[in-house]
């Protein structure tokens, strides 16, 4: 497929390089190239212009990529050029998964999106040598997952396929758990707790949130657990001991809910805990669970349990000093 005659060169056109310039905080990194030019020679380079050549482009990963991992994406014409073939590569992403060393337009704006056209001469490389190779760099962010779309426009108005690489977040989504009421669950009264997410959820995102109830004599028709506010939650398996939170939509983030004794209870101690990490019994990453984001969700290290107790009416003895 090489241009006989051309001239070969080890000319990089590296857009992204070195890592060390990456901001600490900086999402994945993505790194794009063009590998093993080759700069054409002057005989080609004299040819009469011609109708371009049909352009596609492949995406040898298309079940996406986990951050951290590379993809090149060649590009493939209906027959060499012969002359002058001036392209724009429209990138579009969302999500931060990208090092705007080069393109800084494909820098986070804020609102996750980002589009930026880059501009080349295909004419002046090697057909075998048309990639477009994309790095992603592995962070510790937890992030919605993203996607990077490439679209090629050259000529009068044509446009290769569009193809959208997708790009999978691999960090956990820490859950925390938190009484936000007294330890002491007053006669008739509730006790009162947060379910929270480590970030908010965006659209089509879910984290199924496994709930243990556990205590001496405690049954689960023997007290009400409800949700009482929080964008995007609902309880579910209420009637059991190990009851599911739900976190499902753009915005979802934090749930109050409380835990109410039935009057006549007698239980005198809650604890109220999520589910343990792994995929063991009312596990985080058990099957069967919701949980859809990138890295999935993780109970928090410390954050994860707490006891109430019933004020039952027993005299109380104050020892005092
Ligand atoms: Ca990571
Ligand atoms: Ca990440
Ligand atoms: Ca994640």
């Amino acid at each position: 497929m090489s241009k006989p005659g051309s001239r070969r060169s080890t000319f990089d056109l590296c857009f992204f390089t070195a890592t060390s310039l990456l901001p600490v905080r900086s999402a994945a990194l993505f790194f794009l190239a063009f590998a093993g030019i080759t700069i054409a020679s002057l005989n080609d380079a004299g040819a009469q212009a011609q109708t371009p050549p049909t352009l596609t482009l492949s995406n040898p990963h298309t079940s996406g990529l986990v951050e951290g991992q590379s993809t090149r994406l060649p590009i493939t014409a209906s027959e060499n050029p012969t002359s002058s073939l001036p392209v724009t590569l429209q990138f579009t992403r969302t999500g931060d998964f990208m090092n705007p060393f080069r393109l800084n337009c494909l820098k986070g704006d804020g609102t996750g999106k980002a589009a930026c056209p880059y501009e080349v001469d295909l004419f002046d490389y090697d057909p075998d040598d048309w990639i477009i190779i994309f790095r992603t760099k592995d962070d510790d962010i937890d992030e919605p997952d993203g996607t990077l779309t490439v679209v090629i426009e050259y000529g009068e108005g044509l446009t290769s396929n569009s193809v959208t690489v997708d790009i999978r977040d691999n960090d956990p989504t820490v859950v925390s758990l938190a009484r936000v009421s007294s330890e002491v669950i007053s006669d008739g009264g509730a006790a009162a707790f947060t379910v929270s997410l480590g970030r908010a959820l965006v659209a089509g995102e879910v984290i199924d949130v496994p709930l243990a109830i556990s205590g001496t004599g405690v049954s689960a028709d023997g007290y009400t657990l409800s949700v009482t506010s929080g964008t995007g939650a609902a309880l579910s398996g209420t009637n059991t001991l190990t009851p599911n939170l739900r976190f499902s939509g753009a915005g979802a983030q934090t749930a109050t809910l409380v835990l109410r004794p039935a009057a006549a209870s007698t239980v005198e101690g809650y604890r109220i805990a999520l589910g343990p990490d792994g995929d063991g019994a009312n596990g985080f990453d058990r099957a069967g669970l919701g949980t859809n984001v990138g890295g999935g969700a993780d109970p928090h290290g410390t954050e994860n349990s707490f006891h109430v107790w019933k004020d039952l009416g027993h005299p109380s003895v104050t020892i005092t000093g």
